[in-house]
């Protein structure tokens, strides 16, 4: 297409190279909008490095974040509805979308005659770093250094549109009449043009890939701050005898039912849910859990802090209230760390604190209540993660577990603060945003094996799933075909009652008609409770219903 819209100017040249200056070649119609393109690349590389160099979070990242933070309820599940996990994803295209929307309408206004041309192109360019640097400076934890990669972008953004576009509008302008001299005698020049803006096109790419270098060098070094070996357990977790410590082969066999499922989910395959845009800048050699508040002795505890107290594991499996019914916003791991009751009872919890406020490096925020830290249950802060110290995406340094919960109202990762507070007094994140402030994990179950739409064989067909009802326990599983009488399912051994259960149900489908066949699975906890059939969208406080897959028997 270029090459079809460039041939005509070159002709021209050629042709009448010798003709009077008011036949100058002018840049074709797409070279304004071209200008602010390549001006709107030059901004976002230039900032992204000066970013990475000044180990802060680049100017879309933070203008990113600052989207998450104020993105309306409706919004928000409207891009989880489309995009579901890859919310972030389609949040930075579009970004990066509005970006260059408005650098190709800066770049068409540029070619505009002076004064307009001159002056509102840049303008657009600078008022955008300006918004990007306050925006940036602005967010948790930030100070006004944030501003300086926006700022840096913007000026560069800015030259580069000046000078690209005082090139288009040499070939523009009014053309010279006799007794007037010329004022762009030389026109629009596509060589230098096209060279131009490859070569700054081609500075940001290696700008940018300089960042995204120094971004990982950041997280390679993070990750290399965390031990090799964490600490010996002294508290581990003891099943029937046997002592489970940290790795997945201790676990009896017999609690993994599901083939598609492991008992403990390995960290590269557990869920991540959080609304950090890269992983929190976190300085090992700065960092410390305080605990405050509401406190008698408020505490403060380093990474050696934490390394050097004593060490329990525990399986706890992990739940986000945004889990679907079936969803797999699940995972059970081995945690180990220390008991947060210790900690508290060591600060001394003042009677008036109804809530334990976590905040995180990156200023996020979730709170539970007291009793949930003191009622007997392993409420932990958590350094380790199946026997591994915790990944960054994890939260490493140190993050809260707390089982029984949802995620969203307990489970910190990057941990900052733990304030001992009152209702009135701090609204964790997602309060505000219309989820509910208390929410215990709800009694739910999930079929894993068969999928949906497959098709099973004659005979014997194992129906296998999980269920969980963290601190209550899963008592009893059932399964139905075709709407029919329910059956027990056979539950794997109760390790713990902060952990799912794995089951499994021998179907017969021997006497079955060929076709489709409807399987849905119920729990009950051990209160007695039978998850009910209602069905409901996770929001406010998780999902209801009963998981219900549809498959089809051979002929
Ligand atoms: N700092 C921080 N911690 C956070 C979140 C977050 O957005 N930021 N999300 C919470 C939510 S909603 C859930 S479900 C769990 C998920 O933990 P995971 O990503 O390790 O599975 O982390 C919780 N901790
Ligand atoms: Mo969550």
């Amino acid at each position: 297409m270029t090459d079809h819209l460039d041939v005509r100017p070159i002709e021209r040249l050629e042709i009448d190279a010798a003709a009077p200056s008011d036949d100058r070649p002018r840049a074709p119609r797409w070279a304004g909008p071209v200008a602010g393109l390549v001006a709107g690349a030059a901004a976002i590389g230039t900032g992204s490095l000066v970013a990475a160099l000044a180990d802060v979070d680049s100017p879309t990242n933070a203008v990113g974040s600052e989207f998450i933070d104020h993105t309306p309820a409706w919004l928000k599940r409207a891009a989880i509805d489309w995009f579901g996990t890859a919310d972030k994803t389609a949040l930075r295209a579009g970004i990066f979308t509005v970006i260059a929307l408005l650098a190709a309408a800066a770049g068409a206004l540029a070619r505009r005659r002076p004064p307009v041309g001159p002056v509102i192109g840049p303008a657009i360019m600078v008022v955008f770093g300006l918004v990007g640097g306050i925006v940036a400076a602005g967010r948790p934890g930030q100070s006004w250094v944030a501003a300086v990669p926006a700022l840096c972008g913007a000026l560069v953004g800015s030259a580069v549109i000046v000078v690209l576009a005082a090139r288009i509008r040499s070939g523009d302008g009014p053309r010279s009449s006799p007794g007037v001299p010329d004022r762009a005698a030389n026109g629009y020049d596509r060589r230098w043009f096209v060279g131009a803006s490859g070569g700054v096109v081609g500075a940001s790419v290696v700008a940018a890939a300089a960042a995204r270098r120094l971004e990982s060098q950041r997280l390679d070094r993070l990750a290399a701050d965390a031990p090799d070996e964490l600490p010996a357990v002294d508290d581990p977790t003891v099943i029937g005898g046997t002592v489970i410590e940290s790795a997945a082969p201790v676990v009896p066999d017999e609690a993994t039912l599901s083939p598609l499922t492991p008992y403990l989910t390995p960290n590269d395959r557990f869920y991540l849910i959080d609304t950090a845009l890269s992983v929190p800048r976190v300085r090992l050699d700065r960092w410390a859990v305080e605990i405050g508040g509401r406190v008698d002795r408020p505490l403060r505890l380093t990474y050696d802090d934490l390394l050097a107290r004593p060490q329990v594991e525990r399986i706890i499996t992990l739940a986000c209230v945004s889990n679907e019914v079936g969803g797999n916003l699940i995972g059970n791991a081995t945690w180990q760390g220390v008991l947060l009751r210790d900690l508290l009872d060591e600060a001394g919890v003042r009677p008036d604190a109804e809530q334990v406020f976590g905040t995180s490096v990156d200023g996020w925020t979730c709170g539970f209540p007291v009793q949930a830290a003191l009622d007997g249950r392993d409420a932990m802060i958590a350094i380790g993660m199946n026997g591994e110290p915790l990944p960054l995406q994890h939260g490493f340094p140190a993050r809260m577990v707390v089982p029984g919960l949802y995620g969203y109202v307990s489970a910190t990762k990057w941990l900052q603060r733990i304030d001992l507070t009152t209702w009135d007094e701090a609204e964790g994140y997602w309060v505000p945003r219309g989820w509910a402030r208390d929410a215990p994990i709800k009694t739910q179950s999930r079929i894993d094996v068969p999928r949906s739409g497959e098709v099973v064989p004659r005979g014997v067909f194992p129906i296998a799933g999980i269920a969980w009802a963290q601190h209550r326990g899963v008592e009893r599983v059932e399964v139905r075909v075709d709407r029919g009488p329910w059956q027990e399912a056979r539950l794997a051994p109760d390790l713990t009652i902060d952990s799912w259960r794995q089951w499994v149900y021998e179907w017969d489908t021997t006497g079955l008609a060929p076709g489709d066949h409807t399987i849905q699975v119920r729990a009950t906890d051990a209160t007695g409770a039978t998850q009910t059939e209602q069905v409901s969208r996770p929001d406010p406080d998780g999902a209801t219903g009963w998981h219900t897959r549809t498959v089809t028997v051979v002929g």
